[in-house]
């Protein structure tokens, strides 16, 4: 497929809003290009489009979080959605169990509305985004890798935010990100597309890859920091919803009372935040989120093995081969 296509593209995959001493920073990185012909450059270990990479040094520049501010990361198609309707409703369950007349925001509003990421939206378009205007505590997203992210955060004069990261194995998380790609540009890709991206993804060439090291850069940040760095799996949410929901809210200073746990509140929170109900929200089925995305996109299968559906025995190996060889003695175990 040829760069020159027509096709919609989000701004972060574009190079049209990049400074001059960006510019300069890009013209001196390695290059390459996605499946699609766009090209990325490598920052710092990490591959980015340009107004994406821009965006970055932007939120390192002058994005400094506080206490009580929530970072959500993820690595892309490994959870993001529901991790931020989920902490979303944790976060603020107080205040929409005392005014049940209010229509909980989870029903009005796509999760990626209520919860900005920092580089695709807020410091895409500014500079010095106006924070003051999201509600206490304020929660953000983000892609970054957590190297890049602690060049904001460490910055910061107040003490250490939360930061909850969630990933998702590789291969499902490949498959995901096809579809999304498809849903995404609004096109029907062919096989050799499925093949190049197959390829660009086991060579680490993609947006905010290698994607091992995305996971490897939480797990690591969250072993050496546990008050502060969570490090969770899309799989283990599937697979003991419960026990994860406690654990995050836990993990916020925020868990279950004793009477939320007898009226079944985080219950309650996981099926206002399951992936049936939203998707089937008309909200999440025709609107298209700030940043310019088609709501639905965001919501698919959320199986665990689809890829099993796509992938051939061939392509599993290598990408299991992959991952094999780049998370060695690391502890961290994930296919
Ligand atoms: P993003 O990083 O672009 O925001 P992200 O939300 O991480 O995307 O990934 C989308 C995946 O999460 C989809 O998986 P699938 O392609 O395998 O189906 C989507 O279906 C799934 N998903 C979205 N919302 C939920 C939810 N509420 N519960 C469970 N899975 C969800």
């Amino acid at each position: 497929m040829e760069a020159s296509q027509e096709l919609h593209l989000p701004n972060y995959m574009k190079d049209d809003n990049t400074s001059q001493e960006t510019n300069n920073l890009i013209s001196s990185l390695p290059a390459d290009k996605d499946f699609m012909g766009y090209s990325l450059y490598n920052y710092k270990g990490c591959w980015y489009y340009p107004n994406t990479l821009q965006a970055v040094l932007d939120v390192q520049d002058n994005f400094r979080p506080q206490k009580n501010d929530i970072i959500l990361a993820s690595l892309p198609k490994g959870g993001t959605t529901w991790l931020k309707s989920l902490v979303f409703a944790i976060v603020h369950r107080e205040k929409y169990r005392e005014n049940p007349q209010i229509i909980h925001p989870l029903l009005s509003q796509n999760p990626h509305d209520l919860v900005p990421f920092l580089e695709i939206e807020l410091y895409a378009s500014s500079h010095t985004p106006d924070l003051a205007k999201f509600p206490s505590p304020m929660i953000f997203s983000t892609h970054m890798h957590l190297n890049a992210l602690h060049e904001a955060t460490t910055k910061s004069s107040s003490s250490p935010c939360k930061i909850v990261y969630v990933c998702r194995g590789l291969k499902d998380t490949f498959v995901s990100g096809w579809h999304y790609k498809n849903m995404l540009h609004r096109t029907k890709m062919d096989q050799a597309s499925f093949e190049l991206m197959f390829d660009g993804y086991c060579r680490g060439v993609t947006l905010y890859g290698p994607y091992w090291e995305h996971m490897l850069s939480y797990w690591k940040g969250s072993l050496e920091d546990r008050e502060n760095v969570l490090f969770m799996r899309y799989e283990e949410i599937i697979e003991e919803p419960l026990i994860q929901v406690k654990r995050l809210a836990e993990f916020l200073n925020c868990p279950f009372t004793e009477e939320e746990e007898e009226s079944g509140s985080a219950e309650e929170i996981l099926n206002l935040c399951s992936l049936r109900n939203l998707s089937n929200l008309e909200i999440n089925k025709k609107g298209t989120t700030r940043i310019g995305i088609d709501s639905n996109v965001f919501f698919r299968k959320g199986e665990v093995g689809d890829w099993k559906n796509h992938l051939t025995p061939q392509m599993a190996k290598r990408i299991d081969e992959v991952v094999e060889v780049k998370l060695r003695g690391s502890g961290l175990i994930f296919q």
